[in-house]
């Protein structure tokens, strides 16, 4: 369907029309007409065959012609003498949150600013300062959020990039003989996003697995082939870079292109130190090859422990691999239960029962079903009426014997701006689980937000704290707050933190769940899943929690029932 691309192509017009500023309604009649495409249900092109575009709410003719300009030969002539006349990059500039026309009109006019990289040469020589109706706060949030587009630009979430480098290895294996195939890079080692997709292969015929690789469906350009290296474009934007290796050198070649560049660097140091090369040919003591047919011979012959892929950032872990202290850890196996999700209660798709069947299905032994509360109207939050009716419910769904998994009694507890709770103590009181979360006023000042959530978790019914800093990957940075003073706090109150396993939010990250295991705090790796597919994404939560050397007892949903209630009663 062509709907979206119209519809965003008629949006560009009239933002475009509005920065021209000759006419008043012209733009208007644009952007509506986007939008009623946007939402148009049936495909464009079926409406424009029955000659029916008229008849799309705020299409008049010259919009249609417009569209059936676009439908023949895939260009709007209009759009083209406006992109001449104002070489605005509309779709660039509006993706950075807070901007809109308006602001668009008024950077093009005051200060010629076209694209993402003039506003940020603008912002970075203070030309911002004094323009009207632009702030210092607006200013700070445009330079933020320049970086937050720039990242969606070059960089894709790894629950996006995974499925495609499995299907991408699933086509080479079944269209060419290969011997080894492994994913490297950034994707092996499970960041939150990649860059690209790097895929390495042995084979006995590499030119059948260029020509399978080339041919992959969903290829758009070629960007290089050659004998050992080949690069395409999909039609997503992302690059796929495909390597062959000679097996005599398969391992070295998987610990080099798995990186990171920082591990490796330091580790050809530690070669160096013992009088040998390390390269992605393999470890060499003079011309002798010591290692480089197996990964695990390279980290063994340099007297290293073998360094899990996510660990590889230089963070410590070659330290740690040399006196034999890297940390045993968490794997998706040791996860016992999920103590975050939503039912349709508030804003989940699913039934209790259907998300109960799924998750028995996954071999969960228990999980918690944390609906919103009623402060966040928009999600359909509960109130306390609701939350008891609620807690029947499952109390006869745990004793009906149907269902093996234990149900637990929860919910996702909204913290007001003063850190208060949004439910009553005694429904609290009754609940097994009490995870609290921030999702109101996140632009509060860092000492504000501090002391509100650290009241949230020093309340006596407390567990949790969701999604700790709120952060959206590519969409929104954390809250401004001192995470330490709020471990420090969990830690008094003996409330975990959640390891909020949603792709795109990730929260907490590497880091600061290293800094919660230096300081003794339990985590809690939950999906917040919002339908019965998404509890399948734990798989992301423990790649996260690796990233950050948890241990399955760093973690409280590894425990058995018991344990976990031992923990629940603090
Ligand atoms: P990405 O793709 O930006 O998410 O990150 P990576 O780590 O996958 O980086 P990429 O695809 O450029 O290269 C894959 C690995 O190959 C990288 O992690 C380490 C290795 N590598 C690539 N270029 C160099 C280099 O110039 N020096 C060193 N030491 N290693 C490199
Ligand atoms: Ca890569
Ligand atoms: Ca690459
Ligand atoms: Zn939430």
């Amino acid at each position: 369907m062509k709907n979206r691309e119209i519809a965003r192509l008629l949006h560009e017009i009239s933002v475009l029309l509005e920065v021209e500023g000759k006419n008043k309604f012209k733009p208007r009649a644009f952007a509506r007409a986007a939008r009623s495409v946007e939402a148009l249900g049936e495909d464009i092109e079926a409406v424009a065959a029955r000659d029916a575009l008229t008849e799309i709410p705020g299409v008049g003719k010259s919009i249609a012609e417009q569209i059936q300009e676009y439908l023949a030969t895939g260009k709007m002539s209009t759009l083209e003498k406006l992109r001449q006349r104002i070489p605005v990059k509309v779709e660039e500039l509006e993706a950075i949150p807070g901007v809109g026309p308006k602001t668009i009109k008024l950077l093009y006019e005051s200060l010629k600013i076209t694209d993402l990289e003039s506003l940020e040469r603008a912002i970075n020589e203070g030309h911002l300062k004094g323009l009207r109706g632009i702030g210092p706060k607006t200013i700070t949030q445009i330079a933020e959020g320049i970086a937050l587009v720039r990242g969606v630009m070059s960089r894709t979430l790894l629950s996006e990039a995974l499925p495609i480098a499995d299907a991408i290895v699933e086509h080479l294996k079944s269209s060419a003989p290969v011997t080894r195939i492994d994913v490297a890079g950034s994707l092996r080692r499970r960041k939150e996003s990649v860059g690209d997709i790097d895929i390495l292969v042995l084979s006995e015929r590499p030119t059948d697995v260029t020509d399978a690789f080339v041919s992959y469906p969903d290829v758009s350009d070629v960007l290089l082939r050659g004998d050992t290296k080949t690069s395409i474009r999909l039609t997503n934007g992302l690059q796929v870079d495909l390597r062959l290796l000679p097996i005599e050198s398969y391992g070295a070649g998987l610990q080099y292109f798995t990186g990171s560049k920082d591990h490796n660097v330091h580790l050809r140091t530690i070669a160096q130190r013992a009088g040998m090369k390390l390269n992605e040919y393999g470890l060499f003591k003079g011309e002798e090859l010591v290692a480089g047919a197996e990964e695990s011979e390279i980290y063994q012959s340099l007297g290293l422990q073998f360094i899990p892929p996510e660990l590889r950032e230089d963070q410590g872990e070659i330290e740690a691999a040399k006196v034999g202290r890297l940390p045993s850890l968490v794997e998706l196996d040791d996860i016992r239960g999920d103590l975050h999700m939503h039912t349709d209660y508030s804003d989940g798709v699913n039934t209790l029962e259907e998300m109960v069947e799924a998750a028995e299905a996954l071999g969960h032994e228990y999980i918690c079903i944390a609906d919103h509360t009623k402060s966040l109207t928009v999600a359909k939050g509960m109130d306390e009426e609701q939350i008891l009716r609620r807690i029947d419910e499952i109390d006869d769904l745990n004793s009906s014997g149907r269902w093996h998994v234990r149900v637990l009694k929860g919910a996702e507890v909204d913290i007001l701006p003063d850190g208060t709770l949004d439910l009553e103590d005694d429904v609290l009181y009754q609940l097994d689980v009490v995870t609290v979360s921030v999702h109101s006023k996140m632009q509060m000042g860092r000492a504000t937000m501090t002391e509100r959530i650290i009241r949230a978790i020093e309340h006596k019914h407390v567990h949790i704290l969701g999604h700790p800093t709120g952060r959206k990957l590519f969409k929104r940075p954390a809250y401004d707050v001192d995470i330490e003073a709020i471990f420090e706090a969990a830690r008094g109150s003996g409330v975990a933190m959640e390891l909020n396993a949603y792709p795109e939010r990730l929260d907490l990250g590497a880091g600061h769940l290293r800094l919660a295991k230096r300081m003794g705090i339990r985590i809690a790796i939950n999906t917040d899943a919002h339908r019965t597919s998404e509890l399948h994404n734990m798989r992301f939560g423990v790649f996260q929690a690796r990233r950050g050397w948890l241990e399955a007892d760093d973690i409280i949903n590894t425990r058995s029932l018991d344990e976990l209630f031992r923990f629940l009663k603090k």
